[in-house]
């Protein structure tokens, strides 16, 4: 068994000059110093900003010897660490989240208390590190924090995006981007290491030469060279010492270009260069799923891998380690194809920079990487036209086109005359313009490719990745996703978080399937009562917020009914809203109806150049003007779109939700994690039959679950047959009344065209298939709202949700990876 951090006492015996003190007077006299000393304040003239900052260098402080302690068992040759590249990480605000995880939330409350301070106008204060879209970024952040909990020496490796996420305001019902500044005030949790950088380079030509023992070798001939240079943050785990390392790399110019332009004179052509090369690290791409064809896009990524593998080899060497051994000190995950170029950059350092030959080196990559696939939509994986690949990339194009030689031939081996198949997993698409095709390159160029999710695992062996499972099998395995419970319940959720401690103690934070110990006070009606105060309280914050950030009142007794996630056709806002409008015109029609009142809140971001998302979000704001002023509804119904959606306010969202949407087309949505998020806090799920929901649904019980809509199967057999949504249209007048209404004008003051390209579509293509689903969607929502009538009924499904939500901590994701994939044990960190 491991052993786990216990006394704070033990931990302050070991601190270094005083700052680690973890007593509640060694905490107050270092607050007090950082103010004067880090900040440059008197306590008096201090901003809110200047305690912020003091408090975060407080509790970083509390980090510091446990992470120096964590990077030394790095620096061991005997043991394994695993690298999680990812072009996205998005890690939500620290300061509470550490505090948490230190055991010191509730001592730094009363300190702050006791010095005048309100704690949560401090946590307020910080920005939250918006580098990643959604999904993918933040399990890559709930990855780090149960890798750190687990105690398993591990690193993230990712960009210092200079700006994140965009901001997103809504004006006039439409979305409106600001950039994100987040760095504007200084980030008080990384740590910039000037000294560790390595030289990134790209375009030029390759060239062939002989080495000393006559070995034809090539070299590289780059047109430009950037500099990387490594800004760390901490990541504690949960009560634990092991404290892992997140290493950003943020993009500069090579001194030596500068002067060699700055010498002859050239000096704009000195700045220039400049320019470009710190553009490469400037901004997110705010695309959820991948846009095809953008160069600096593809920099970014061979940028952050190069670095980090160059960082790897480094400390690999450093340690005295034989390269052809790379792979038992190093388990590599690919964070979707976005790091793939990796696998063509391990070989070049290992053949090119290293000397070695090609078949160890590729034994030792394929041994090192692992391939986490994240998405089915065919429009999202990743290819890059060759001309551009190989412009940028000369060498990695002539190492790809080799590894598609040797693999091209075991294919033929093993399917001989079978050149369709061959044609179908090459790593080159030729079938038009020529390009890369990632997820081939990170299939061939690893031992193990994963779904997240049993569904989603089960459709890439099916379809997207069927030649590979035919030819290899046993490298194909699922791992369902899941959610950290300290960022998603403890901080989240304080007020669930004590009920529950108080009932089965708080061993459930880290063993979560201890949870399952609720279940048997569902029958207990005050237990149940309890329940339902702290969901009410958490809908009154909700409330509030909802009114300060968009003026709308909103009911706490309502149903609070919420589909946050990211704006895209395939998770069906839209669908959501056809509901809200039927029960709309239900109203109209009889105002005397009686409709169950409900809160529908949205909120997500739609990527910049998505039209059709960001007709969405008009529609929805559009619907919300009308429904929230019409007196026939009384207040009955509200809709409100929470502008802005990002980790910082998903803390007050998910735990004040009742009801959780998760409507996507059956087969599109690969996991979904907002799911497990939800579910978490008590909230019951309408969903279908798609992603993570079916796991969920297994785990809570059909009974505890609104199911509804066409299967995968269902959707592929409906496409085959030439689907026609005007005949669900035709059949179904209360869908052509909702129909009606949009397209009439009646949402957007008579005009007929702002909300055409929306219904046409649904009419004529309707690619996501909602007027299929709209009818069973409808049903489902009839027995939402009878199960919420009875509210003992629903209090005790709520609870047993909870209960039975063990399964999606990140915890036990984590373990089945060490387990099945890194082959990684936990190493205890101690401080001594
Ligand atoms: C997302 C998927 O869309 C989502 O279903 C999943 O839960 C999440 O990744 C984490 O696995 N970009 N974002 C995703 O996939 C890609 C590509």
């Amino acid at each position: 068994m491991v052993k786990r951090f216990e006394a704070r006492q033990s931990a302050a015996d070991v601190c270094v000059g005083g700052r680690s003190d973890m007593s509640l007077e060694g905490l107050r006299r270092t607050f007090r110093e950082h103010v004067f000393y880090t900040q440059g304040r008197f306590p008096m003239g201090a901003s809110r900003n200047d305690l912020y900052m003091a408090l975060a260098y407080t509790v970083r402080d509390q980090l510091l010897h446990r992470w120096i302690r964590t990077v030394e068992q790095l620096g061991r040759e005997d043991i394994k660490i695993v690298s999680y590249l990812s072009a996205e990480f998005l890690l939500g605000p620290h300061l509470e989240n550490n505090l948490i995880n230190l055991g010191l939330y509730e001592d730094v409350r009363r300190t702050a208390e006791e010095e005048g301070l309100d704690i949560q106008v401090l946590f307020d204060q910080e920005e939250e590190p918006g580098l990643g879209n959604g999904g993918l970024g933040r399990l890559a952040a709930c990855y780090l924090d149960s890798l750190a909990t687990l105690e398993i020496p591990a690193m993230g490796y990712g960009i210092r995006y200079e700006f994140g996420i965009f901001d997103q305001e809504i004006r006039d019902g439409w979305q409106v981007e600001h950039t994100d500044q987040w760095l504007r005030l200084g980030n008080p949790w990384e740590i910039a290491r000037p000294e560790i950088t390595y030289h990134v380079n790209f375009g030029g030509r390759t060239e062939p030469y002989e080495d000393e023992q006559g070995r034809y070798r090539v070299r590289w001939i780059p047109y430009r060279t950037v500099k990387g240079v490594a800004y760390d943050t901490p990541i504690l785990g949960y009560r634990v010492n092991t404290c892992n390392l997140l290493r950003l790399w943020k993009a500069e110019a090579v001194e030596s270009f500068e002067f060699e332009a700055f010498n002859v004179g050239d000096y704009y052509g000195a700045v220039d260069q400049k320019i470009y090369s710190e553009n490469i690290t400037k901004v997110l791409y705010p695309n959820d799923e991948p846009i095809q064809g953008k160069q600096l896009r593809l920099e970014q990524q061979y940028f952050f891998v190069s670095c980090s593998l160059q960082d790897m080899v480094r400390i690999y060497k450093l340690l005295g380690g034989d390269l052809s051994r790379f792979s038992s000190h190093f388990a590599i995950q690919l964070n979707d194809t976005h790091p793939a170029i990796g696998v063509a950059e391990l070989m070049r350092l290992l053949v090119d920079e290293n000397g070695m030959d090609w078949e160890p080196a590729w034994e030792v990559t394929c041994n090192t990487f692992g391939y986490t696939n994240h998405t089915l939509l065919p429009e999202a994986l990743e290819k890059w036209p060759v001309d551009l690949f190989a412009g940028l990339f000369p060498r990695h194009m002539e190492i790809i086109y080799e590894i598609n030689r040797r693999f091209l031939d075991e294919v033929r081996n093993r399917f001989p005359g079978d050149e369709d198949r061959v044609a179908r997993m090459s790593l080159i698409d030729e079938s038009g313009e020529r390009y890369v095709r990632m997820a081939h390159l990170a299939c061939v160029g690893s031992h193990a490719v994963n779904g997240v999710a049993e569904l989603h695992t089960r459709l890439l062996k099916e379809e997207v990745l069927r030649d590979f499972y035919e030819m290899m099998p046993e490298k194909f395995n699922n791992k369902t996703n899941g959610v950290t419970p300290r960022r998603f319940v403890v901080l989240s959720n304080p007020g669930l978080s004590r009920l529950i401690t108080g009932k089965i103690g708080e061993t459930w934070v880290s063993r979560p399937e201890e949870l399952r110990r609720l279940e048997k006070f569902v029958d207990d009606p005050a237990f149940r009562e309890e329940w339902r105060r702290v969901k009410l309280e958490n809908k009154k914050n909700l409330a509030r917020l909802i009114r300060e950030r968009t003026g709308i009142e909103v009911d706490p007794s309502s149903m609070f009914d919420i589909q946050v996630k990211r704006l895209h056709e395939y998770k069906r806002q839209h669908l959501n809203v056809l509901h809200i409008i039927a029960l709309y015109n239900r109203i109209k029609q009889d105002p005397a109806y009686d409709v169950c009142p409900r809160t529908f809140i949205f909120g997500g971001k739609a990527a910049p150049g998505y039209f059709m998302a960001k007709r969405i979000i008009k529609l929805i704001n559009s619907v919300a003007d009308v429904v929230n002023h019409d007196s026939d509804v009384n207040g009955r119904l509200k809709v409100v779109f929470f502008p802005d959606f990002n980790v910082k306010n998903a803390k007050f969202i998910y735990p004040a939700a009742d009801l959780s949407e998760q409507i996507s087309t059956a087969g599109k949505e690969a996991s979904g994690t907002g799911n497990m998020k939800f579910s978490m806090n008590g909230a019951l799920t309408i969903g279908t039959l798609d992603g993570a929901n079916v796991e969920i649904r297994e785990e809570v019980g059909a009974e505890n679950f609104f199911l509804f809509g066409l299967t995968a199967e269902d959707v592929t057999s409906l496409q085959k047959n030439g689907y026609q949504p005007m005949e669900y249209y035709r059949s179904n007048p209360e869908l052509q009344a909702v129909i009606e209404r949009i397209s009439s004008g009646y949402f957007s003051n008579g005009d007929q065209e702002l909300f055409s390209p929306l219904v046409d579509s649904l009419l004529f293509h309707d690619t996501f298939m909602l007027l299929a689903d709209f009818g069973a969607y409808m049903d489902a929502q009839r027995q939402v709202e009878e199960a919420y009538r009875d509210q003992e009924r629903w209090t005790r499904m709520s609870i047993l949700n909870v209960a039975r939500m063990g399964k999606f901590s990140s915890d036990r994701a984590i373990r089945e990876y060490c387990k099945d994939i890194w082959k990684v044990e936990p190493v205890p960190v101690t401080l001594e």
